[in-house]
């Protein structure tokens, strides 16, 4: 279907954050199959309460829109469902906000029973309002009718409709806690077998997380160049492996402006990969826009309470652009990379394990020969350095976790 992407731009938005914006939108309506074929605009002291854009500028839109047979307008910011409804009766075909396209492309690509359930959620308290405000323009034709619908207590569609959301936001929120809990049960048994030491690639949508969760782990996770490919956690661990064993994982990226229902819902999700111990910030530095990207992500990190885990800030697809000495002047310790470089990959490897060795201690355990059944337990969470053994049993000297070497003793007789 054709679009046209349109906004207005208030005075306090610089030329180069509104063209950024809405060459993002583009990118979106792009993923989700629109053939984008004008970008309209508009300046203004503030949007029209009315219908967002100004009079004048309405009917503008609307010649563009039949000159070209357009079947949607993509509104680059969120917009009230009365301001949505004024415009599409005005200007015609469909009229989606930010907010509606971006709920659309993660309800296209949510795959697990999980992803599905958040999203619905997400996008039912979206559509509430939006519904509410139908059923008033319908106003008294809608109440009339209910009379004569098979319908008791004289509820009129809209109110039925809205009733029908609210017990489906609830059954699905119950599905979802029901979910949760089993992974929060599965996971405490995992992570109870082996302290286990844990980084989550976090950042933008198409920062290259998915790329480098392959890359390092050897995994087949799903590399699109398309926004929100991934939106499921994944967990694998570094491969080949390290000591101590760490995990890797994948999570959803950030946007601009992510609806807040969404943030809501996925937090259950990032959550999981934010009990990590390290978090690696992935950036996009061949994009214009990121640093605006790696502020929106650490605002959404902020606010899903993420602020204080420790950060390893990663500059990805260098190899397309970037200015690596700048990056590395503004941000200390910085790892600036390819994900299409292997040695660069090796390097972000490095830099995640000497993390977690930082922590490493060195210790003699001894493995009496009545204990061997302990012996594939020490091997998984330890770097044996040296084995020795006498009559009795083996002494083994390891490097680990201090806490795995803790809970080792505890386990030897
Ligand atoms: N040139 C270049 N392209 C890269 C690099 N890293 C990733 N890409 C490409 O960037 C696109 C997005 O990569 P993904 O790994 O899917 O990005 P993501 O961060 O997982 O994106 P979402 O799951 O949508 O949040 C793909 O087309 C990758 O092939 C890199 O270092 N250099
Ligand atoms: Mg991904």
């Amino acid at each position: 279907m054709r679009a046209i992407v349109a906004a207005v731009q208030l005075p306090s938005v610089s030329d180069v954050e509104f063209d950024a914006s809405l060459t993002e939108l583009r990118q979106l309506a792009k993923t989700l199959g629109f053939e984008v074929v004008a970008t309209f605009t508009q300046n203004r002291s503030g949007f029209d309460s009315a219908a967002y854009f100004g009079t004048g500028k309405r009917e503008e839109l609307r010649l563009l829109r039949e000159q070209h047979s357009v079947g949607a307008i993509l509104i680059d910011h969120e917009i009230s469902p009365s301001q949505a409804f004024n415009l599409a009766e005005e200007v015609g075909g469909e009229v989606m906000d930010r907010t509606m396209v971006i709920l659309e492309i993660f309800h296209r690509h949510a795959s697990s029973r999980f992803a599905r359930a958040q999203v619905e959620i997400a996008r039912l308290a979206y559509m509430a309002p939006r519904m509410r405000e139908a059923a008033k323009q319908a106003g008294p034709k809608d109440r009339a009718r209910s009379g004569t619908g098979g319908r008791s207590g004289g509820e009129s569609h809209g109110e039925l409709d809205r009733r029908k959301i609210r017990d489906r936001i609830a059954e699905l929120q119950k599905e979802l806690d029901t979910m949760i809990l089993e992974r929060r049960t599965q996971r405490a048994r995992r992570q109870e077998r082996r302290g286990l030491a844990r980084v989550a690639l976090v950042g933008y949508t198409n920062a290259g997380k998915s790329t480098l969760m392959r890359a390092l782990t050897g995994s087949q996770v799903l590399v699109a160049n398309k926004l929100f490919a991934t939106l499921d956690t994944t967990v694998r661990a570094l491969h080949p492996e390290s000591v101590p064993r760490v995990l890797v994982s994948d999570t959803v990226g950030f946007i601009k402006n992510l609806p807040h229902g969404l943030v809501a819902s996925f937090k259950s999700t990032l959550d999981e990969a934010l009990e990590a111990s390290l978090l690696a910030h992935v950036v996009d530095a061949s994009d214009p826009g990121f640093e605006r990207q790696l502020a929106v992500t650490e605002e959404v990190l902020d606010e899903i309470g993420a602020k204080d885990v420790p950060r390893l800030l990663v500059f990805n697809k260098i190899d397309r652009g970037g200015d690596e000495a700048a990056l590395r002047a503004k941000h200390p310790g910085c790892i600036v990379m390819s994900a299409k470089r292997e040695g660069d990959v090796a390097r972000l490897r490095e830099a995640i394990v000497a993390f977690f060795q930082r922590d490493l201690v060195e210790a003699e355990l001894f493995l009496p020969w009545s204990a061997q059944n302990l012996r594939g337990e020490i091997f998984a969470s330890c770097q044996v350095l040296e084995e020795r053994a006498d009559g009795e049993g083996a002494f083994l000297r390891v490097r680990g976790d201090a806490g795995a070497v803790k809970r080792l003793r505890e386990l030897l007789p």
